[in-house]
């Protein structure tokens, strides 16, 4: 296939069983974070992996190629990127040869997938929304085909909890809480929705995700951890609330995430602005003592 390329770093890395981080790029463009906090979280998210000796690989459509993995002088490409690239889009994209796209964590667990990475960061999965819960993200059904762990911090909070929670379970996605007994909120701690199940260490991540593929187990399996620099759950609340309920109807699809992350930062003053940051690099924290772990331990 010429139109996915496997950067030979990475597939150097995946032959010798070097740990691995797969991330998204939606998150890292404007549509995720404005400008410049998007350049500070991808240059510290690859830097505490690189820290680590795990090595980043970011999906992302670059001239009409999926790429897993790219290169320092391609970040710009993302930084500036206005094309969203959820699985549907995919296809088009490449056969259409986009000149950028940034990956969804739809997206991107289909590109990690195929190049064989079975651990993934991002900030915040999709989920259902809650001024319409037929708007379902596809974030949710790829999290059940891939046997591949994703580090979150619990789904973007003007999502509906419990609604995307049911759909996971349903779709068989094991919720693991890291350190945590409710899933997180994305923007504060407390959601009151209790986990069933809770870990506090990387190996332990790294033992379920073993034991889930070496039964044969397609679906994944969702990390969530709590963002460090969280926000009063009642202040963010009201904002969600205000911002969704005046959700002007030409948002529609896709368009919707980002332009609800945009009015939350413009609301708060960029306090979700730098609660999404540092949840970010959390994340990537995380996932790369996980990968750590699993080579050591399972490859
Ligand atoms: N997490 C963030 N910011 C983001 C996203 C996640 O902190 O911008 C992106 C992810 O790429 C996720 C997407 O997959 O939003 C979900 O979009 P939708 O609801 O349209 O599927
Ligand atoms: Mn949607």
């Amino acid at each position: 296939m010429n139109n996915i390329k496997i950067q030979d770093e990475i597939k150097e890395c995946l032959h010798t069983k070097q740990p691995v981080v797969a991330l998204e790029s939606t998150v890292y463009s404007q549509l995720g974070l404005p400008a410049p906090y998007n350049e500070e979280t991808l240059t510290q998210s690859i830097g505490i992996l690189h820290k680590q000796k795990v090595l980043p690989a970011i999906t992302a459509i670059i001239d009409g190629v999926a790429r897993i993995g790219i290169s320092e002088h391609e970040y710009e490409r993302i930084l500036s990127a206005q094309k969203k690239v959820s699985i549907r889009d995919l296809p088009i994209a490449l056969a259409e040869k986009w000149p950028v796209g940034v990956t969804t964590v739809a997206s991107s667990l289909f590109l990690a997938h195929y190049a064989g990475i079975p651990i993934f960061a991002t900030g915040g999965i999709g989920g259902v929304h809650k001024e319409n819960p037929s708007d379902i993200s596809a974030d949710l059904s790829m999290l059940s085909k891939y046997p591949i762990l994703t580090v979150c911090a619990g789904a973007k909070s003007f999502l509906d909890l419990e609604k995307t929670l049911e759909y996971l379970e349903t779709m068989g996605t094991l919720i693991l809480g890291w350190n945590c007994k409710e899933f997180p909120s994305f923007f504060s701690l407390s959601s009151g929705i209790t986990l069933t199940h809770t870990i506090s260490h990387a190996e332990d991540a790294a033992r379920i995700l073993d034991t889930s593929r070496t039964l044969g187990n397609t679906a994944g399996i969702v990390v969530a951890a709590p963002p460090p620099q969280p926000l009063n759950a009642t202040y963010i609340k009201e904002i969600i609330t205000s911002v969704v309920n005046s959700l002007p109807p030409s948002k529609k699809g896709s368009d919707i995430t980002p332009y609800l992350l945009k009015e939350i930062a413009r609301q708060t003053k960029g306090k979700s602005v730098s609660a999404n940051v540092a949840l970010v690099i959390n994340n990537c924290w995380i996932a790369a003592q996980i990968a750590l772990a699993y080579t050591k331990n399972f490859k």
